[in-house]
């Protein structure tokens, strides 16, 4: 028995259900292009936010009821909220949970004693793992709350810091490693300035292009299979972050030679935040051959700040979703519900409504995806648009057969005279907004 006990395991029961504790469109078995919609969607639920985060605000203390939490966190309210948390995944019947270093174990005093403390849950995290068959998706190091960590952790002036992070980091890389998970996230929470007028901004990248160098050359040392991610946002908590976006993390891994070794985790609100579509970023990992994995949420059109609500927008999560599809699906990667319930969701239940809201949200924008694909308008729409680029001039350009000089002579001879013609935008939303019916 746990604070999530109350509700029976979620079942599919189709649109027609008014039971709010049923899927009404997530079928997991059900195919979509030939797979398995669980497969498609390799559903996520995220420990912090979940399990650990008690509905403070910066104006007030917890509002929500998690009895395992505390001033301090002891081994035994650690293994309390281990029992719940496993008892909410399995009834909620997602195949893949997420979780920093500190979400789980009892606090630590020492490094000595924190990888002696994570070590502990560790095992027993294995063990309900292995009853469930629940599955770890990415394990990760929280650098960012202790005030240690205040001037961030790869980045620190302080060495002594970077050194603390870098044991950190060997802990739960290695933790996440025995517990068979499928990639392990960085996210520079603090990995960036506050203001520039202290900051050596080229030492810091150097610093933090070493550590990740290190963090790869360990996930080989050790044999670990998984994916490394980095997870990009602009700011918050700092005011500016090194991985602002997915174009910033490529330029940073390129520079430090790790194209072809980390991966990037999107965020939805991160993407909003740097003023940038959810589809650019997964459209600009995927053409830079780094798209890994996907934090589900969204933000609030009037809110500047990560409020880290669950998804509830089919519509607008379409047009990600079916460059993802035609992408061939995710890799290691998942849908990660690094999403949070409301200060004043106070029942235990809420939970349960919260991520079964946000998985028949996603299971819509999947089935949508399907519809446009299965449809052939939008593809063919698209293929006209580019058609000169499959015919001859386009291809001997792309073939390298001009320079800037022989097409200039080839231009001015042929006489060309290219007349502009619609992009049919509106077109191509009213396929998006049509296919957006389940
Ligand atoms: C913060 C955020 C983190 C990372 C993991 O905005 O998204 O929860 O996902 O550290
Ligand atoms: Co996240």
């Amino acid at each position: 028995m746990s604070l999530f006990s109350d509700v029976a395991p979620i079942r599919f029961e189709g649109p027609d259900s008014k039971n709010d504790f049923a899927f009404k469109v997530y079928d997991k078995d059900r195919l979509v292009l030939g797979k398995r919609m669980a497969d498609w969607l390799r559903l996520t639920v995220c420990y912090w936010h979940s399990f650990n985060w008690p509905g403070a605000d910066v104006f007030g203390g917890g509002t929500l009821p998690r009895p395992w939490l505390g001033a301090r966190v002891t081994q035994a309210m650690a293994e309390q909220k281990l029992d719940a948390a496993f008892d909410f995944l399995a009834r909620l019947g997602v195949p893949y949970f997420t979780f920093h270093d500190t979400d789980v174990m009892a606090e630590a005093d020492t490094l000595e004693e924190h990888g002696a403390n994570l070590k502990r849950i560790a095992v027993l995290i294995a063990e309900k793992m292995a009853k469930t068959k629940i599955k770890l998706l990415w394990g990760t190091a929280n650098l960012f709350s202790h005030p240690r960590y205040a001037a961030g952790a790869a980045t620190n002036p302080d060495p002594e810091v970077f050194a603390y992070a870098a044991a950190q980091v060997c802990f739960i890389l290695e933790a996440t490693h025995r517990l068979g998970g499928e990639n392990y996230v960085l996210w520079g929470g603090r990995e960036g300035y506050d203001t520039l007028l202290n900051t050596e901004l080229k030492g810091e990248l150097d610093r933090f292009g070493r550590f990740l160098s290190m963090v790869v050359d360990h996930k080989h040392k050790i044999g670990f299979k998984g994916t490394i991610l980095i997870e990009p946002k602009p700011f918050e908590p700092t005011k500016h972050q090194y991985d602002r976006d997915v174009a910033a993390v490529f330029a940073f891994l390129q520079h430090y030679g790790l194209t072809k070794e980390v991966r990037v985790n999107i965020e939805v609100n991160h993407a909003t935040l740097a003023g940038l579509d959810f589809e650019h970023e997964i459209a600009a990992a995927i053409a830079y051959g780094i798209f890994g994995s996907i934090d589900v949420n969204r933000g609030d059109p009037r809110n500047g700040w990560d409020t880290d609500q669950f998804p509830n927008n089919a519509q607008d999560l379409t047009p990600a979703m079916l460059q993802i599809v035609q992408a061939g699906g995710l890799d290691t990667g998942g849908f990660n519900f690094d999403a949070k319930l409301r200060r004043q969701s106070l029942d235990p239940n809420d939970l349960y409504l919260a991520h079964i809201a946000g998985i028949d949200t996603l299971a819509r924008a999947l089935l949508a995806a399907e519809a446009v694909i299965v449809e052939k308008r939008f593809a063919k729409l698209r293929e006209e648009r580019y058609a000169g680029w499959n015919a001859a001039l386009g291809k001997k350009i792309m073939a390298n057969e001009y320079t800037l000089s022989t097409l200039a002579d080839h231009a001015v001879k042929s006489g060309i005279d290219p007349k502009p013609r619609s992009g049919k935008q509106e077109l191509f939303e009213s396929i998006i907004a049509g296919a957006c019916r389940f």
